[in-house]
């Protein structure tokens, strides 16, 4: 990795208590950088654009990784649209206008696989942008994402800024959600699949057809490359930003991709539960396919290392409460203790919640 950024540069990750703002974290930590600026909701609320503005004044990051957002899975996105367009257009306008007053170097801006249209040809190169309808059932997200997107080329465009927008396509990691009505699939299955098996039961409830395609990257390898991308020489990182003609956008994917109903296969195989998994056509499938084209990511020299089994060991150790040795090197470099709670909280199961595990919810 090269290291355009010093190792004392005054680095802010918003967002650092979420999933991928977490292992960003522990990304630079990992890499020797200490002076991170990180910052609760209550110290610095990002929907308050004063306290924004007040806040970048006053420490004036050098870097910025703009990790936060309201995210949350496909019913999330689908019940509550406006949640999501409105906190996520004011995070990202507050954090960016603010970043460019104070004169931040580079800035990363951390979007999804679902700026693509839904049946966008695949896998989806950075071309594909708005080149078609969205999916429904996150459009209000992904507009709220393209309009970040085009923040970022625009301030570069006018202002000379660099501002860099990375797709990550479906994450996965330590310190996931694991609430069944709000969370992505990969979480949701992993605590499906558990309790099922707590609770004695023959069979998970999976959403939807079980026919989706879906790509998935477990979030540290997530934060590996877009701490190299932000740490990219001055020659390469301009191929990405410099560009007036072409916004400055880059894929982050595995490369690999499997139906939902191998993912369920999957997780039920490296949890050692032998049940049946019954699809619950009642739930929405979402967008059929969203393999990304990472090949312009890779052409930099930088590939995932962590494999979709080993990231749902490595997500369940944390889950389950148990740290076993295949894990123990990611969560020595955990963790919020937060997350950490909020996992064991999650498989303290009561026997009267074994009634109907696949529909039950739990905050
Ligand atoms: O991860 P997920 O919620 O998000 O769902 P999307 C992926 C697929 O898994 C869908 C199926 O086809 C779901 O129907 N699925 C099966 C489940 N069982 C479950 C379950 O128990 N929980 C969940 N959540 N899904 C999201 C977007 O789309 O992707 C966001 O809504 C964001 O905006 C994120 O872009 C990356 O991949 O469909």
């Amino acid at each position: 990795m090269s290291n355009y950024i010093r190792k004392d540069a005054k680095i802010f990750v918003a967002g650092h208590r979420g999933l991928a703002g977490s292992a960003i974290v522990r990304k630079l930590r990992s890499l020797g950088y200490e002076n991170l600026l990180l910052r609760t909701r209550q110290e610095v609320d990002l929907l308050d654009s004063n306290a924004v503005s007040s806040f970048f004044a006053e420490q004036r990051p050098d870097f910025v990784f703009l990790a936060a957002a309201k995210v949350g899975g496909i019913l999330a996105n689908r019940n509550f649209p406006a949640d999501f367009i409105a906190q996520n257009l004011r995070i990202q306008s507050n954090v960016i206008e603010s970043a460019y007053r104070a004169q931040v170097k580079r800035l990363l801006f951390l979007g999804s696989s679902c700026i693509y249209p839904k049946l966008a040809r695949q896998p989806m190169g950075e071309d594909q942008l708005l080149t078609g309808p969205l999916e429904f059932t996150n459009r209000s997200y992904a507009v709220a994402k393209i309009a970040g997107i085009e923040l970022c080329w625009a301030f570069n465009r006018q202002h000379g800024t660099e501002y860099l927008a990375a797709m990550p396509t479906n994450l996965y990691g330590l310190g996931d959600n694991y609430d069944l009505e709000s969370s992505h699939v990969l979480p949701a299955l992993i605590r499906k699949v558990h309790e099922a098996k707590q609770c004695g039961n023959r069979t998970v409830t999976v959403w939807g057809t079980g026919t989706p395609l879906r790509e998935f990257l477990f979030s540290d390898d997530m934060a590996d490359a877009c701490v190299f991308l932000l740490n990219l020489p001055k020659d390469e990182f301009h191929k990405l930003t410099g560009n007036p003609e072409m916004a400055p956008l880059v894929n982050v994917g595995s490369g690999s991709e499997l139906t939902i109903g191998e993912l369920a296969k999957k997780v039920c195989e490296v949890l050692e539960f032998d049940g049946e998994i019954v699809f619950d056509t009642t739930k929405p499938d979402g967008t059929p396919r969203k393999l990304m084209d990472s090949s312009k990511l890779f052409s930099f020299g930088w590939k995932p290392k962590i494999s979709i089994e080993e990231g749902i060991r490595i997500a369940y150790a944390e889950f389950s409460g148990k740290s076993q040795s295949p894990v123990e090197d990611v969560n020595e470099r955990t963790s919020s203790h937060e997350s950490k709670n909020r996992a064991r909280d999650s498989v303290a199961l009561d026997r009267s919640d074994c009634a109907d595990p696949g529909q039950r919810q739990r905050n």
